[in-house]
C-alpha cells in the first residue's frame, strides 16, 4: 500500500527522518540501518570506533532500536515500514516525553556529544555539517538549518540548543517551533517525494 502524503508537520518532520535511518535506501528500517546510521555518525566526526563516546552512541541506538521493534513494529517482522514508523514515533516519543527522555534523548545526548570535537558544549558549522553528511542531508538544507537554529548568528550552537531542537523536531507540531529546522526545510521537495528518498 502506498503511503499516503503527509497531512500534518509531525507526519512529514517523521518521513523526513525515515529517509535518514533508511541507510541502506531499501523503504523499511530494520536493525542493521539503525547501527549503520550510527556507524556513520562515528566515522564521519572522526571518533575511533571503540572509544568511550562511540561506545556509547551504539548503545543509545540499541536502546533506541528496541524501542523501536517494541512499539512500533506492528507485525512483528522486524521491519519497520513508514505507516509504521509515523504512527509509531507519534505514541512511542511524541506523545509521551517520559519515554522521550528514556529512549530518544540519549541518542540525541550521544550524537552530539560527538559531534562537539573538542567537549566544550558547542558545535561550529563544520561540526554541524558532519552530523548532516552521516544523516545524508544535502548540503544546502545543511546551511539552511545552521542559519535557522542559530539565533543569536554567533556561529556555533550549544549542545542545550540542539536538545531543544532534537526534541522539537520530533515531538512538536507547532509550525513555528526552531527546531523544525533540525534538517533544513522540511517542506522541500526534494527531501522526500511522498513516500520515496530523494
Ligand atoms: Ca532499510
Ligand atoms: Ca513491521
Ligand atoms: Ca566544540
Ligand atoms: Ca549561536
Amino acid at each position: 500500500m502506498p503511503i499516503t502524503e503527509p497531512q500534518d508537520l509531525l507526519d512529514r518532520k517523521f518521513d523526513v527522518c525515515f529517509t535518514h535511518g533508511d541507510v541502506d535506501g531499501n523503504g523499511v528500517l530494520e536493525a542493521a540501518d539503525a547501527l549503520a546510521l550510527a556507524a556513520r555518525i562515528v566515522t564521519y566526526l572522526g571518533e575511533p570506533m571503540g572509544s568511550p563516546k562511540a561506545q556509547k552512541l551504539f548503545q543509545a541506538f540499541e536502546q533506541f532500536w528496541t524501542n523501536v521493534e517494541a512499539k512500533m513494529d506492528v507485525n512483528n517482522d522486524g521491519k519497520v515500514t513508514p505507516q509504521e514508523w509515523r504512527k509509531g514515533l507519534r505514541k512511542a516519543f511524541a506523545e509521551d516525553p517520559e519515554a522521550y527522555n528514556a529512549g530518544f534523548r540519549p541518542l540525541a545526548e550521544a550524537t552530539f556529544t560527538i559531534c562537539d570535537r573538542d567537549g566544550d558544549g558547542f558545535l561550529e558549522q563544520s561540526e554541524f555539517a558532519k552530523f548532516h553528511q552521516a544523516f545524508g542531508c544535502k548540503s544546502a538544507n545543511s546551511q539552511l538549518a545552521f542559519q535557522k537554529l542559530d539565533s543569536d548568528g554567533d556561529g556555533q550552537l550549544t549542545v542545550d540548543e540542539l536538545l531543544i531542537a532534537w526534541q522539537e523536531y520530533y515531538t512538536s507540531n507547532d509550525p513555528d517551533a526552531r527546531g523544525n529546522w533540525l534538517y533544513g526545510d522540511v517542506w522541500d521537495n526534494t527531501v522526500v517525494v511522498g513516500s520515496k528518498t530523494r
